[in-house]
């Protein structure tokens, strides 16, 4: 096994990384950028290094400069994650040609194989995979006219370096052809650097089924089962859950093999995960499958360990890092098909941050002023954060992942809610709201939606109320902007425990909700005794005695008569409603009187002491 690991990524998939190699007793090594010298990712290594400014390209996609990291930290292997480098085949080949270095990956060869889509799908239909009735590589409009005879329209033309939605173009009528054609063309070249394109016969609102693959060097391939991420917004995944309710027995078995089947003809090795579309049944009902012989088609492998991991992990049991980490140092997988069990149901929630009722616009920077993650039984966080983060702008947007199980579908439906509504997030918006949505959403709740459910079907005035009902998670709760500011209470009523909201138009506060209650009141002459830092005002000077501005318990006297304060210093403590306000001296003097001692119970207005 390796000594020491680097992780050429950052957020929660570097720390993903990094746990697994914990467990294996391997050292860690983190890569950051400026942008991420206090990254989440950082505080989890055994040491990082700084491999350049804040642009990707320029630090976390820079080869040479990942390359000398890991020779300079003296790392046998270099874990990529997902993104940045992890399907690039020429790092993969530079890392295989560094002496005392190893690629946890495929092999480049394989990676470039199978990142080229007509490739990819001959090595498939070799192996009795069935893939969408599609081309070669084609150059002419003539050559879809021909395919459009055999096959009829639609017709997808793809760009051969694509991948993930870009550099797709789906032609609806031969009027379309020529445009469609030079556009896929374009973004292949502008994209992927390659302009070659190819046709499909283009299935419509298809589900999206992905097996998850892991093989190793000796020929043992393994599947670990399927998951289901028909729940996209324009090509971006939101919810990934595991097993797929939309397929019988028998449909799954045949699907599960085939992508096994697939790997092993392709000599792959390393995690993968091979993508196929499912010809939804747009009459099929809730709970009913998809029958044994619906047609499915082999779409393309990600030859690298995928956000979505997670989901399988909770089914199988199986770490998948892990065996990424042992197969690519050369040991034999240790279990059998027959011996990968699965139990119960797993959903992942991408915790995004951004704004979904405003077109999912990701947030152009905050504090995470509150950060609290759900927990219990089922619940499972991959994150990077802490409470007081700034959030990094400069990559994707997604800050964490929750993983529910449970023992079925339901169970984790019902344990989804409850972890979604104990999550907390201030200081930046999040998706969690629109998740929150989605578990109280028909068609999701049933298991009937489609890659393009999001798109096309789910009305976007839900999403936009779905937010303001949660709140706008994120935004400052403090201040409203029109000067009302918001304090949060807790108070209790004949022995039962309430959380109010208090909202005060127009008073200044110290911004942490924390002003004492009363305070709203103040007026008719009286000056605001000024918090110091954190310090909260709970008196009120009036003339020189300085008067409690709600009725409480003492719980500390600082001063003593004869005594110098200063403007802002802490005088004495004062508990009402279960918190503790400072009460700080309104302005520089001699202590004259002091009229508490700790304990004593005091009503609003009372004197607390006197200042000349
Ligand atoms: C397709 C397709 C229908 N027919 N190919 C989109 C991303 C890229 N990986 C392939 N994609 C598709 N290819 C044929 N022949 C529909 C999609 C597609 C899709 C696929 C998976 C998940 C979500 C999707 C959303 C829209 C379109």
């Amino acid at each position: 096994m390796f000594d020491k690991v680097l992780v050429a990524n950052r957020g929660e998939i570097a720390v993903r990384v990094i746990r697994a190699c914990k467990d294996l007793g391997i050292g860690t090594v983190a890569v950051y950028s400026e942008a991420d010298k206090h990254g989440g990712h950082v505080r989890f290594a055994d040491e990082a290094y700084n491999v350049g400014p804040a642009r990707a390209a320029d630090s976390y996609l820079d080869h040479e400069a990942i390359i000398e990291t890991a020779k300079q930290a003296g790392a046998d292997a270099i874990h990529p994650g997902y993104g940045f480098l992890a399907e690039n085949a020429e790092f993969a080949g530079k890392v295989e040609s560094t002496d005392g270095v190893v690629w946890v990956g495929p092999s480049s060869d394989a990676m470039e194989q199978l990142g080229e889509k007509t490739k990819a799908r001959a090595v498939m239909s070799d192996a009795d995979v069935p893939i969408v009735p599609g081309t070669d590589p084609i150059e002419e409009p003539d050559a879809v006219r021909t395919f459009a005879e055999e096959h009829g329209y639609p017709i997808a033309i793809k760009a051969e370096g694509g991948g993930g939605g870009r550099g797709m173009k789906i032609v609806r009528e031969e009027s379309e052809i020529e445009e469609q054609l030079e556009s896929a063309k374009r973004e292949g070249e502008a994209y992927f650097d390659n302009d070659s394109v190819y046709l499909e016969r283009y299935i419509e609102n298809p589900r999206h089924i992905e097996v998850q693959v892991i093989a190793d060097e000796h020929g043992n391939v393994r599947h670990l089962g399927e998951r289901d991420c028909s729940l996209q917004r324009r090509h971006q995944k939101v919810i990934e859950e595991g097993p797929s309710s939309a397929l019988s027995e028998g449909l799954r078995e045949e699907i599960l093999e085939a992508a096994r089947r697939g790997v092993d003809a392709a000599g792959y090795y390393n995690a993968g995960t091979v993508e196929f579309l499912v010809e939804e049944d747009p009459d099929r009902a809730p709970g009913e499958r998809l029958d044994d012989d619906t047609d499915f088609y082999f779409l393309e492998v990600n030859t690298r360990i995928q956000v979505e991991h997670t989901v399988t992990e909770e089914i199988t049991g199986i770490d998948i890092v892990k065996w990424q980490l042992r197969v690519a140092a050369g040991d034999e997988i240790g279990f059998a098909q027959s011996d990968v069990a699965f139990d119960g149901h797993a959903m992942e929630f991408r915790i995004n941050a951004e704004n979904a009722a405003e077109d999912f616009a990701p947030a152009t920077g905050g504090t995470l002023e509150t950060y609290d993650p759900p927990g219990g039984i089922g619940v499972r966080m991959d994150d990077a954060l802490r409470q007081g983060d700034d959030l990094v702008t400069d990559y994707d947007s997604m800050v964490a992942k929750l993983i529910v199980h449970g023992s079925d579908r339901e169970e984790c439906l019902a344990r989804s809610r409850r972890a979604l509504a104990e999550y907390d997030i201030e200081g930046i918006p999040t998706i969690i709201p629109f998740h929150r949505l989605m578990l109280t959403d028909g068609p999701f709740v049933d298991g009937t939606h489609h890659t393009k459910y999001l798109d096309e079907d789910l009305d976007t005035e839900r999403i936009e109320e779905a937010q303001a009902k949660w709140g706008t998670d994120g935004e400052a709760a403090a201040s409203g902007g029109d000067g009302t500011t918001t304090q949060e209470l807790t108070i209790e009523v004949d022995g039962k425990r309430f959380d109010v909201k208090l909202e005060n138009p127009g008073l200044p506060t110290n911004g942490a909700g924390q002003q004492a209650a009363g305070g709203g009141g103040a007026g008719g002459g009286t000056t605001s005794a000024s918090g110091g830092s954190g310090g909260d005002q709970a008196a009120t000077l009036e003339g020189q005695q300085v008067t409690a501005e709600m009725q409480g318990t003492i719980l500390e006297v600082n001063v003593e008569e004869g005594d110098e304060v200063a403007s802002g210093d802490v005088i004495c403590v004062l508990e009402a409603m279960k918190m503790e306000n400072d009460v700080v001296a309104p302005s520089g003097g001699t202590v004259t009187h002091v009229a508490v001692s700790s304990g004593d119970s005091v009503d609003m207005g009372d004197t607390l002491l006197a200042l000349e």
